[in-house]
């Protein structure tokens, strides 16, 4: 008889319990990925962590992630991957047009960028986006509040419609009371290099579980200490998967996270008097009103733009085998109307 409750730290609960009935077998047991090496990976079973082995990279569960639910054999080879509930993909660095998975299964993203240099709102967005499209609540995390001159709150909550944000110090613990209120569930740390995204998880922890490394004087960026993704079990609850530093964030098949960032300006569109508004020039644009008066800034605006058009310009990328089918039916569609137009001597 296998006992699950060793899991139940690692964040099993009845609704994993349910996917996973479909691959309940002798011999095979329910595991969750902790930390992600090239082809293995370490797990943590109902009989404790583990090692496993990852299918080799042509299978469908090839993109195992950090977080993700599978099913081990007896041999510890992954055999199945338990559907996600949630994932937080970016574009590949390259800027081709392929995702890689950031975290699965995740419930709560801290978006983390540190208090005391300049806060960039466009990254943040960036962030917030990725989040809302993965299907998980995003926290604006400012760190190192401690050294911060001042805390821009006001800037950052203007740029973060619907989600908490909040300041702390993982070197006073100013704040963290406020912060774990806002944990819930899987909880990954998301941000640049150097943003003490592995200072504030050993906080949160209560150890020093992963090593941090000061950042350099001259620009104040982290060394990419934090090099694989790994999650832990939280004291008080819920689990924890430290990150290494994002160099860029591009944004992946994101419509409708970056709709929800931008929720404010899609607000505004609704009063323009077309429903087509390109917020140019036409008359009755509500969006440029409230630039002009003030309510919205430009950089925002810009901002929105630019992750709109660069989401197309990826999906486009993405979907051209679907788009090429698609063009075949419309071809075919085309050829039968001429037909149609000549049998009838309308042409
Ligand atoms: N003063 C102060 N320094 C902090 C705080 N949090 C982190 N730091 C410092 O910031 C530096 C970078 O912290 P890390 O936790 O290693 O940063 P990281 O985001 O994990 O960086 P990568 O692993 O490279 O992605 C270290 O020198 C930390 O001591 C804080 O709350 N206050
Ligand atoms: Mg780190
Ligand atoms: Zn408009």
């Amino acid at each position: 008889m296998v006992d699950y409750d060793l899991l139940i730290p690692y964040g099993w609960t009845e609704a994993v319990a349910e996917d996973y009935l479909p691959h309940i077998d002798p011999g095979f047991v329910p595991a969750r990925i902790v930390r992600m090496d090239r082809g293995e990976c370490d797990v943590v079973t109902p009989s404790g962590p583990a090692r496993a082995i990852c299918p080799r990279s042509d299978s469908e569960t090839s993109g195992l992630c950090t977080g993700d639910w599978v099913s081990l054999d007896a041999r510890s080879h992954v055999r199945a991957l338990l559907p996600r509930r949630s994932v937080i993909a970016r574009s590949s660095a390259s800027g081709r047009s392929e995702s890689q998975v950031l975290a699965a299964n995740v419930d709560t993203v801290l978006i983390c960028t540190a208090a005391d240099g300049d806060v960039d709102l466009g990254r943040i967005e960036r962030m917030l986006a990725l989040t809302w499209e993965g299907g998980a609540q995003p926290v604006v995390v400012l760190t190192k509040a401690d050294v911060a001159e001042d805390l821009p709150l006001h800037e950052v909550r203007a740029v973060a419609p619907g989600s908490t944000v909040l300041a702390v110090s993982a070197e006073t613990g100013a704040g963290l009371d406020v912060l774990t209120a806002a944990l819930d569930g899987t909880v990954v740390l998301l941000g640049p290099s150097g943003a003490g995204k592995s200072t504030l998880a050993n906080a949160l922890l209560g150890a020093e579980v992963f090593a941090t490394d000061r950042v350099r004087a001259a620009d104040k960026k982290g060394r990419h200490t934090t090099v694989h993704r790994e999650l832990r079990p939280l004291p008080g609850g819920g689990t924890l998967i430290d990150t290494p530093g994002l160099r860029g964030v591009g944004v992946w098949d994101a419509a409708e996270g970056i709709g929800r960032t931008f929720s404010d300006i899609e607000e505004f569109a609704r009063q323009c008097r077309f429903g087509d508004c390109a917020h140019d020039s036409e008359p009755g644009c509500a969006v440029r009103e409230a630039v002009d008066s003030g309510i919205l800034t430009r950089r925002r605006l810009d901002s929105y733009r630019k992750l709109a058009r660069e989401n197309a310009w990826v999906q486009a990328r993405t979907d051209k085998r679907l788009q090429a089918e698609r063009d075949q039916v419309w071809r075919g569609i085309a050829k039968q109307q001429r037909r149609m137009y000549r049998e009838r001597g309308t042409r």
